[in-house]
């Protein structure tokens, strides 16, 4: 593809998903027989997963070696972090808003373009469990607040208080000298987002997080905006950000990064170049991290990151490694 094409395609990103999306459709719809992405040859099941979260990865991995489809996969990959009380970035244990409340969000995007989203959800562990079913069981793609955890009740989930005595102790101790200011690479684990392509060569993805710690209260990120937080179009592949969910949003991150692959990048040229987005337009990068996970419809895997610290876990044929990431700010 000719360069001005290419950059004629992708700056559509930044006019508005709605009218990019329908204009890179047409242009998806014209190349779709030809696609070089199509093919479900050879293709070994997959899972990739944002930060060192081993115990995820590998369960999401062993479901799809059981031959677990993709979305499901992801989602019980995810689930581990989200009742894992140590993480305080993720689920049960998150730490709250500045007033005290740990309120999550999630994602699910399945490989035929469905998807379901919850935020602000006060008293349910598995939200992308519940963002599941929300694209299964609604007429809807998201559910806030209150009404997304009335409808949680009704498909049988637990309501639990969500704040742990560590979280609360240190969100205390916080409100002592209350600055908000997100720490990067916090303890270096953070929300989780993944990526699994199954046996059938199919594509899907989970995110979820509680989001960062002390936000405003009602304060909600990238990461269960279908787009931004998780993007997938099971033809050409998926994408995942962790990290300043403002930034991500402004330049709909993991959509932007499944638009450069559908125009020819390699998954680690499309999220250097979603990196690349981001910084040169924000002269205050140093203060935040932002990171990117991209698998192609052929399984070739890509990340990238604005500061040195982030990795990925990668689980393929039994062997789950965790990825250090190259960085933009090599200054
Ligand atoms: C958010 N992107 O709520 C999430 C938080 C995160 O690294 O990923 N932090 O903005």
């Amino acid at each position: 593809m000719k360069r001005r094409k290419f950059i004629k395609n992708t700056s559509l990103t930044s006019i508005g998903l709605a009218i990019g999306a329908s204009v890179l459709n047409c242009e998806e719809n014209k190349n779709k027989k030809s696609h070089p992405m199509t093919s479900t040859k050879n293709r070994v099941p997959k899972a990739i997963c944002t930060w060192g979260f081993v115990n995820a990865n590998a369960r999401a991995g062993e479901e799809l070696s059981k031959g677990t489809k993709a979305l499901d996969a992801s989602i019980a990959g995810v689930a581990v972090e989200e009742e894992n009380l140590k993480n305080t970035t993720v689920g049960k244990g998150g730490a709250p808003d500045r007033e005290g409340n740990v309120t999550l969000d999630a994602c699910v995007m399945d490989s035929n373009g469905d998807c379901g989203a919850v935020v602000c959800v006060e008293n349910i562990a598995n939200v992308a469990a519940l963002a599941k079913h929300v694209m299964e069981d609604t007429p809807h793609v998201m559910l806030a607040g209150e009404g997304a955890e009335e409808f949680g009740y009704s498909k049988g989930f637990e309501k639990e208080n969500l704040l742990t005595e560590d979280s609360k102790k240190a969100w205390e101790e916080w409100k002592q000298s209350p600055e908000y200011k997100p720490i990067i690479n916090i303890e270096n684990h953070d929300t989780i987002g993944m990526l699994c392509i199954d046996k059938d060569g199919d594509i899907a993805g989970a995110c979820t997080t509680s989001g960062l710690s002390y936000k405003m209260k009602g304060r909600v990120g990238d990461s269960p905006i279908i787009g931004s937080g998780l993007f997938i179009d099971n033809e050409i592949g998926g994408a995942v950000a962790t990290g300043m969910g403002e930034e991500v949003m402004k330049t709909v991150g993991s959509f932007l990064i499944v638009e450069l692959m559908r125009n020819g990048m390699s998954p680690q040229e499309a999220c250097e170049e979603a990196v690349h987005r981001i910084v040169t337009k924000n002269d205050r990068y140093k203060d935040f991290q932002i990171a990117y996970i991209a698998m192609d419809k052929t399984g070739e895997v890509g990340a990238y990151c604005i500061h040195e610290g982030f990795t990925y876990m990668r689980y393929e044929n039994g062997i789950n490694d965790n990825v250090k990431v190259d960085f933009y700010n090599k200054a």
